[in-house]
């Protein structure tokens, strides 16, 4: 430093902090630079470049002719589609297009996965994503998310079936989400714990906000949709009676799997989206929403399960498969695997 510049006091955590962009992150937790790495790395960084698109749409819509409302298509689910469903499914497949890293994606909005020519077969990576999560929030500025997942294809999937996905959560080798809400937030894991990145709009980057979060054992909040009390086995709606009449629980509901889990994993608590008499699979699906997030709550220190096993143990029939859900705190979980489990004697 010369004798005529002035001291200035940065901080070293918090320049550190500012630097520490998800690409680095992702290098740190690997601790490694190798062409694997470095791979994972701009996957990671590809899911961010769609997360800001995704945003940025988002927070223009309303001002923009046609970016809202419905398609008139019905989805592989049976769902009415969403012109911001297609708008972030088609931004998944672009920011890999040129890539050489993801050769197939998978995802809510396609009944078969979309290979990338170019990227195949030397991608050996699969991504599995739910483009906008929480559709029915969307026209109405509600909150949002995305969520996805990373998987190694195995074989040559040359029939295009993709079998090789039907296997165990254990095969994640990272898996996320991003919730579009007042601000942008990232959460990933690699299994290494789970952490957290704001979007900072000045710097276009997701920054880290928060490493290895644990989340609380316990929390106040149930978060399910009561609508379909009736349609739900005894012990559920047992459960449901039990936090109704015992103080120190409320309930929050947001219509957005990603919103609601978001806060569970900040403030604890439980989400439950069971199976029905209808429905006895529920409505939420494994590959790309249950299983990512179960992978989640397991590495904050909570638990995903089907009711009858771990979610992450739950091996597919089906690209589509759904599973019903009970994400969250250890205590609040059990809680609720207790009434399941309920031979009548509570
Ligand atoms: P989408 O991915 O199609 O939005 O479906 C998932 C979801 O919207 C979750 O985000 C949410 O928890 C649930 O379905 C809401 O379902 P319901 O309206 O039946 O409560």
């Amino acid at each position: 430093m010369t004798s005529t510049q002035t001291e200035i006091n940065i901080p070293e955590h918090s320049l550190d902090r500012d630097c520490t962009t998800l690409s680095r992150h992702v290098l740190q937790q690997l601790q490694s630079f190798s062409p694997d790495a470095q791979d994972l790395s701009s996957i990671m960084n590809r899911i961010a470049l769609a997360g800001k698109l995704i945003a940025r749409r988002l927070s223009r819509a309303g001002l923009m002719t046609g970016a809202l409302g419905l398609t008139g298509d019905t989805n592989v689910q049976g769902e009415s589609v969403k012109k911001m469903d297609i708008y972030a499914n088609e931004v998944f497949i672009s920011v890999f297009k040129q890539s050489g890293l993801v050769c197939r994606l998978a995802s809510e909005e396609m009944e078969k996965p979309y290979y990338i020519p170019e990227n195949c077969p030397v991608g050996r990576y699969t991504l599995l994503y739910d483009p906008i999560d929480g559709s029915s929030n969307v026209d109405i500025n509600l909150n949002v998310g995305s969520i996805f997942a990373i998987r190694q294809q195995q074989g040559e999937d040359l029939d295009g079936e993709a079998k090789d996905l039907l296997t165990d959560g254990s095969k994640q080798i990272a898996a996320g989400y991003i919730l579009y809400g007042p601000a942008t937030v990232l959460v990933y894991t690699m299994g290494k714990g789970v952490h957290s990145f704001f979007l900072d709009p000045s710097l276009g980057e997701f920054i880290l906000a928060q490493e290895n979060i644990q989340m609380p054992d316990h929390g106040s909040v149930y978060s399910a949709n009561e609508g379909n009390f009736w349609q739900w086995e005894d012990q559920i709606r047992d459960y449901i009676r039990y936090v109704h009449r015992h103080e120190g629980y409320t309930g929050r509901y947001s219509g957005a799997l990603v919103g609601d889990l978001h806060r569970i994993l900040m403030q604890g608590g439980v989400f439950l989206y069971p199976g029905s008499v209808d429905n006895p699979d529920g409505k939420l699906r494994l590959l790309y929403e249950t299983a990512p997030l179960a992978m989640i709550m397991e590495q904050a220190g909570g638990k995903g399960s089907t009711g009858q096993q771990r979610i992450m143990d739950y091996i597919p029939s089906k690209l589509h498969q759904r599973t019903p859900a009970i994400l969250g705190s250890k205590k609040d979980v059990d809680l609720v695997l207790s009434f399941i489990n309920d031979k009548g004697d509570k």
